[in-house]
């Protein structure tokens, strides 16, 4: 079997090299015939993503800058007309198939998010997809097999490789002919149905993300990608912990609560600015746009200056606040705020870090700009090998600070994250940082090409082999590696 050729059915949807993937592919299509007896039509893809900067901002709208990596969730899909029946199977056997049927236009699917349930995952996009294209189609039943690369519970957001490919694959499928744009807006509100609070970012970067480019993703007044280009000399290198951190199950003490103190932070401050909130702008962003509106000359990074002193003025209770407290000081009622903020999303926890959250958050946002601005002039210079070392070395000073911010402040990061990004730091990384929402998963660092395979020698040796004696090689390839800007979602045909 050839590779096979690369065709976007949408054009809007990027081609990306096959060369290196056609015995993964080729395995694809041979298990999906023994399987289904039958050819698939298509494949779709969508990759993970690595965040550069910018941690546990995109709820409160502020932008953020990951970049799409290699690892990626593809699908291979059959159609058929004759019946509304999906089946789902998954190349790992850890994996069991499940199938469903279409429930009518009303409720599309049902998707049960008191289980972890691997299945969840396409439900999400399948359910997105066709709530919103409503009445237009009777979607057609799926064939689907699921092959992901993306290490789950990694913080490089393999859930949203899943959901995206996902709602690609029955775009495709029903021939919806839905944008980038739509497809991401859609799958950022489709993953609430597993019961994670989350923000835009990774959808977005799974989907709008191109090679050789991180993405700068902003989400207000309305989501906007712009590529950027990074150093050149910059390389990066992912280290999984190897701690997951489940959002599912630790979502009411850790994600999910983090997304309700940075609200009822934004509801706080905007009550105490513009009067008792009437429009009920609960994100700092929208706080911050709203206050600045009549005088937009101020640029971000001194407008986030300005608003650290606001919320030192306003968010005064530095030990938390209870319920009761911060009902008080948003002027609302305390069942509102448990109404609208803790109902859907439980939360389990004593007091509220309001000002701690905010101080990163704001910060968080600043850094951001400056990580970019340093991108921006980089690509305008002619770089002589002494200036690249120190490009790195403002960027990486950035990546630390973001790390130190996302321990202290944000209480995101955890013993081993803290510990690989030192043992990086003492190994030629310029920068080390948690990445994704922390708590385990992930770390990013940022180093030179040549300097890569040092540094990952000196991680394996101080902190892989150590705590996990068992594991080979190969597993460690799969926890640590080199990584590159890579491309985001995207149609395959014509095999
Ligand atoms: P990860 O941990 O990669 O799933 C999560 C959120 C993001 C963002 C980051 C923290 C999901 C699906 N995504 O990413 O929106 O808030 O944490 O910056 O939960
Ligand atoms: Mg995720």
């Amino acid at each position: 079997m050839s590779v096979p050729t690369v065709e976007s059915l949408d054009s809007i949807y990027t081609t990306a090299s096959l060369i290196k993937q056609g015995e993964r592919y080729n395995n694809l299509i041979e298990t999906f015939k023994k399987t289904y007896g039958r050819a698939p039509e298509f494949i779709v893809r969508s990759p993970g993503r690595v965040n550069l900067i910018g941690e546990h901002i995109d709820y409160s709208d502020y932008g953020v800058l990951p970049m799409a990596i290699e690892r990626d969730v593809v699908q291979a899909v059959a159609t058929t007309s004759e019946n509304t029946k999906v089946r789902v199977a998954n190349m790992n056997s850890k994996y069991p198939q499940r199938e469903f049927e279409y429930e009518g236009e009303d409720k599309v699917v049902t998707i049960d998010s008191s289980s972890l349930e691997w299945s969840n995952y396409f439900k999400c996009g399948y359910k997105g997809m066709l709530e919103y294209a409503k009445s237009k189609v009777t979607p057609k039943g799926m064939d689907v097999l699921v092959d992901g690369t993306v290490p789950p519970g990694s913080g490089l957001s393999s859930s949203a490789a899943f959901v995206c490919s996902s709602a690609l694959a029955v775009n495709t499928a029903n021939k919806l002919g839905l944008s980038k744009q739509e497809l991401t807006e859609i799958a950022i509100v489709a993953e609430h149905n597993v019961g994670v609070n989350a923000g835009g970012m990774d959808q977005s970067a799974s989907v709008f993300s191109e090679k050789n480019y991180a993405l700068h993703v902003e989400f207000v007044p309305k989501l906007k990608t712009d590529l950027v280009q990074l150093p050149s000399s910059a390389s990066f290198v992912i280290a999984h912990t190897l701690v997951t951190a489940d959002k599912f199950t630790s979502g009411p003490r850790h994600y999910n609560l983090r997304v309700v103190e940075t609200k009822m932070g934004a509801r706080i401050l905007a009550n105490a600015l513009f009067d008792g909130n009437p429009s009920g702008i609960d994100t700092y962003k929208k706080v911050m746009d709203e206050y600045f509106r009549t005088n937009e000359t101020v640029d971000a990074e001194m407008q986030l200056t300005e608003m650290l002193e606001l919320i030192n003025r306003h968010l005064t209770n530095t030990s938390g606040y209870t319920v009761k407290e911060m009902a008080a000081a948003a002027g609302m009622s305390e069942s509102e705020v448990v109404e609208r903020y803790m109902t859907r999303f439980p939360v389990q926890t004593d007091v509220f870090r309001l000002y701690q959250r905010a101080i990163h958050v704001l910060t968080e946002a600043r850094r951001v700009y400056q990580f970019m601005k340093i991108c921006e002039q980089e690509r305008h210079q002619q770089t002589p090998s002494s200036h690249s070392s120190k490009v790195l070395t403002l960027l990486g000073d950035i990546m630390d600070a973001s790390h130190e911010s996302c321990t202290k402040d944000f209480d995101c990061s955890c013993p081993e994250l803290n510990q690989v990004c030192a043992i990086a730091k003492r190994n030629g990384a310029f920068g080390a940082r948690l990445t994704g929402a922390g708590w385990g998963g992930a770390a990013v660092f940022l180093t030179t090409s040549e300097n890569v395979p040092a540094l990952i020698q000196a991680v394996k040796d101080e902190y892989y082999h150590k705590k996990f004696p068992e594991f080979g090689n190969d597993q460690l390839d799969d926890a640590i590696f080199p990584t590159e800007p890579s491309s985001g979602a995207t149609v395959y045909t014509g095999f």
